[in-house]
C-alpha cells in the first residue's frame, strides 16, 4: 500500500515535470530545402516553391516576389556569411518588401536574423493577411556590422532582432532595398529568433528525480 502510494507520487511528480518543461514549439522558418534564386511561394503552405521543393506545412505563404538564395560556399550565388541556419536565406529582387502571411495568426512577438550592410531595413506586422488590416508594429532596422563571412560573403554576420506587439498578427512585411537585405530564422510567437529549446531526455529524468526527492523530503518532514 505504502509502495503503491510512493509509485503514484513518483508518477505524478514525473507527469508534473513533463508538463512544466513541455516547450511551446515556436515556428521557425530557416529556408533550408529551398533552391538558389527560388521563389518561395507555397513551400511552407503545403505546396511547392517555383523549383518544386516542399517544406513543412506551417500554413505560411509568401508574396510572389519572396525568394530564397543559397550561400556561394554551399554551391549557390549568395554573397553572405554567418547566417544562423546554413546555407539558405530569404531575400527579394523586386518590390519594396517580401510579405509573409500566416493563416492561423500569431501573437506575443516575432523575431528573425537579418543582414543589411548599406541601407536601413524595415519590418511591419499586420493584423490581416498580405500586409492588410491594422498595423500592429512597425520598426526600422539599423544597418548591420560586417565581419567577413564564413569564409567569405559581403552580408555577414546576421543580427538577431525581436519585435513585441499586442493583438493577433496574420502577416509581416520584410522591407528594404532589393538585393541589399537578407533574412533568416524567421520565428513566430517569440521575441528570440531560432529553434525552440527542447530539453534533453536526460533533463526530464534529472528534474523528475529532483522533484521526487523534494516531495520525499516534504513527506518525511510532515511525518516527523
Ligand atoms: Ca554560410
Ligand atoms: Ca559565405
Ligand atoms: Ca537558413
Amino acid at each position: 500500500m505504502k509502495n503503491a502510494y510512493k509509485v503514484t507520487t513518483l508518477l505524478s511528480a514525473l507527469a508534473l515535470c513533463l508538463f512544466l518543461v513541455t516547450p511551446s514549439y515556436a515556428i521557425v522558418l530557416d529556408f533550408e530545402g529551398l533552391g538558389n534564386l527560388d521563389y518561395i511561394n507555397e513551400f511552407y503552405n503545403g505546396g511547392t516553391s517555383s523549383m518544386g521543393y516542399s517544406g513543412t506545412n506551417y500554413g505560411v505563404s509568401f508574396s510572389s516576389n519572396a525568394r530564397s538564395i543559397i550561400d556561394s560556399d554551399a554551391g549557390g550565388t549568395g554573397n553572405f556569411g554567418n547566417e544562423p541556419s546554413p546555407s539558405t536565406i530569404l531575400f527579394f529582387l523586386d518590390g519594396d518588401a517580401a510579405i509573409m502571411s500566416l493563416s492561423s495568426g500569431f501573437d506575443t512577438g516575432f523575431s528573425f536574423y537579418y543582414s543589411s550592410i548599406d541601407y536601413l531595413g524595415s519590418v511591419d506586422v499586420w493584423s490581416g493577411l498580405d500586409g492588410d488590416g491594422d498595423l500592429l508594429a512597425s520598426v526600422q532596422l539599423p544597418t548591420t556590422p560586417q565581419d567577413g563571412g564564413d569564409p567569405n560573403g559581403y552580408y555577414s554576420p546576421f543580427v538577431a532582432f525581436g519585435i513585441a506587439f499586442e493583438g493577433i498578427a496574420h502577416s509581416v512585411s520584410f522591407g528594404g532595398v532589393v538585393n541589399r537585405i537578407g533574412f533568416d530564422d524567421v520565428t513566430f510567437g517569440s521575441v528570440t529568433p531560432g529553434p525552440a529549446t527542447v530539453p534533453e531526455p536526460g533533463t526530464f529524468i534529472l528534474m523528475g528525480l529532483g522533484l521526487a526527492a523534494f516531495l520525499g523530503i516534504a513527506r518525511r518532514r510532515r511525518n516527523a
